[in-house]
């Protein structure tokens, strides 16, 4: 049967061959994939537009930082080459108009229904798929499910004391307003030294009447360096495309940043120097020695090296001192920034020490710590998010016998998944950029389009081989979770409270529930995994008939 020339079946107006939620990278390639492949399918989406998290955090000075040479999808070497990105990191508008580009060039559009939340999706056992509740009263039903909701949607506003009795304006970065939010004049507070709040923190300083930044824990910042980029090097990039596209697919983050392939004491104190200096030159991210994760003294020659630079930008050495960060060095999602150290040097800008003096309340007038309350018009929460399951929590997902995925995985405290794709119990449910695969440790573009590529793989497999269901076999699962746990053990990451560890969230079971083996490595046990027929897999034909083992 020749696949690629199928015509999508015909369908119900509410029966689709897969639901997918979200219109951001990961829904619109599924989309894509699906729907050349011959499937019906329909992507739901909350927001008023398609771009996922892209579209919501459109907060001044948004911008990504993967480069836009590989923060983009490869699928498709003439979309590569149509598209021309401006920007060594792009900005949140730039990335927004590509991703409307992409709707509007594959016609995607017209499978996909805007402002449209999903609020339960519940695997039926007798008629083998899945029903989906709108949130308007509608139930759409499906073979597959696909909630590609991303691992950083569920925005965090910590739960402060009096927030709504606050009179002045406040705003959360993940979810930030179309219309522009006017600080010229304004008294403003941030709190959140995170991604998000590094990059809005030195715009709103430039442009407010004082700004301040109410700082939990000081980050290691390095210098992105960002900058436009000439028309030379586009045309290399792009005529370049069948080569990237297989260093990022042999790299181990999903990017082309240089790694050192030696630890940090095979080379001499001045020679790391030498290779530091000249990152920091470069700007993003530094060259990864090989065991600067493992080993707590390899690891803090790093750290030594990034505090000394703080020292030199920052004038006021009590300042300074606040800055500096006393965790493991990139056991938080490692910050690239553009003027954010600098920013401290401003005399309209001061830096409140939330560990020491914590934030009390939110009052009518601003913020209290327990040192002293802060007047405020404008409030901006870089808090983050509910990272990992917060997304999927969200929805009321239900699989075999009733059982939510909340409750198989024991509300976060015990997340088991076979290669991130997919959880035992939940037949024909795929996840992308899920729990236990790369991601957040990968660019995450480069993962969600090797799990698309290898969901549309299987769904094609169970289609030529008249299969009804997939979903793992428990040992497989139960396999793939505990090495991402002996992997994630063997590094710092787990000593670190971060987003990652889900220490960000008061009261969310610590772990580190993402695959830290490195993104080459990954691909090849997918790989593997399908070679061998989906082993670990149980797959089934028509009413439980199981045809492997
Ligand atoms: O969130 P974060 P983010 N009281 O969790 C603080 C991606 N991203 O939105 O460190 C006081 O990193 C919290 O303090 P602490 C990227 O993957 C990418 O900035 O927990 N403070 C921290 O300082 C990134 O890693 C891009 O002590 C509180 C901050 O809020 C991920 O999204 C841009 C608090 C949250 O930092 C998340 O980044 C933006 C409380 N109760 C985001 N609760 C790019 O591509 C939290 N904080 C550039």
């Amino acid at each position: 049967m020749n696949v690629a020339q199928q015509q999508p079946k015909t369908h119900q107006a509410n029966d689709f061959d897969a639901v997918i939620i979200g219109a951001g990278f990961a829904g619109m390639y599924m989309l894509h994939s699906l729907r050349e492949a011959g499937f019906s399918a329909k992507v739901f989406e909350a927001a008023g537009d398609v771009g996922g998290v892209w579209y919501h955090n459109r907060y001044p000075g948004a911008r990504c930082d993967t480069e836009s040479m590989v923060y983009t999808y490869l699928f498709s070497e003439k979309l590569y080459k149509d598209w021309t990105w401006t920007s060594r990191y792009p900005d949140q508008p730039e990335i927004l108009s590509y991703l409307n580009y992409v709707a509007d060039n594959f016609d995607l559009r017209k499978d996909i229904q805007l402002n449209t939340r999903i609020k339960a999706a519940h695997y039926d056992e007798a008629n083998e798929n899945w029903q989906i509740y709108i949130n308007d009263g509608t139930r759409v039903t499906a073979k597959y499910f696909i909630p590609a909701v991303g691992g950083l949607s569920a925005t965090n506003v910590p739960n402060f004391k009096g927030l709504n009795s606050f009179k002045g304006e406040w705003y959360h970065t993940g979810n930030w307003p179309k219309d522009k939010v006017d600080f010229k004049g304004k008294r403003v507070g941030v709190i959140g030294t995170g991604s998000s709040g590094v990059q809005i923190i030195p715009i709103i300083a430039e442009e407010a009447d004082h700004l301040t930044v109410f700082q939990r824990t000081a980050q290691y910042m390095i210098p992105a360096r960002n900058h436009q980029l000439d028309p030379e090097i586009i045309q290399q990039t792009k005529a370049d495309y069948k080569n990237i596209k297989q260093k990022v697919r042999n790299s181990n983050t999903g990017d082309l940043r240089k790694t050192m392939n030696c630890s940090v004491w095979e080379i001499t104190g001045e020679e790391r120097l030498q290779e530091l200096e000249a990152a920091w030159e470069r700007g993003g991210p530094l060259p990864s020695f090989t065991d600067v994760f493992t080993d707590e003294r390899a690891n803090e020659t790093i750290g030594e090296f990034l505090r000394s630079k703080i020292s030199e930008i920052v004038h006021d050495p009590k300042i300074a001192e606040k800055l500096m960060p006393n965790y493991y060095y990139g056991t938080k999602r490692q910050v690239l920034n553009t003027n954010y150290l600098e920013t401290y040097n401003r005399n309209n800008v001061t830096l409140a020490d939330v560990k020491k003096a914590p934030i009390e309340e939110i009052t009518p007038k601003g913020l209290r710590t327990t040192e002293k309350e802060y007047e405020l018009d404008i409030l901006v929460f870089a808090t983050g998010y509910d990272a990992i399951t917060g997304p999927l929590f969200k929805i009321d997902i239900r699989g075999r016998n009733g059982i939510s995925l909340k409750e198989k995985w024991n509300n976060g405290g015990q997340i088991s998944t076979y290669l991130g794709l997919a959880t035992s119990g939940f037949p024909n449910l795929f996840l992308i950029t899920g729990p236990e695969s790369p991601a957040g440790f990968t660019n995450n573009v480069a993962v969600i389009e090797s799990n698309v590529e290898w969901i549309i793989e299987c769904v094609k497999y169970l289609r030529e081989h008249d299969l009804n269901t997939i979903e793992p076999e428990q040992e497989a699962e139960a396999a793939w979770s505990k090495s991402c746990t002996e992997l994630a053990n063997s590094t710092l990451f787990v000593k670190t409270e971060s987003w990652w560890t889900g220490a960000n969230i008061p009261g969310k079971p610590r772990g580190l529930p993402l695959y830290l083996g490195g993104y080459k490595k990954y691909l090849q046990i997918c790989k593997e995994i399908v070679d061998k027929e989906y082993e670990g897999f149980s797959l089934l034909a028509g009413k439980n008939q199981k045809v492997n083992s």
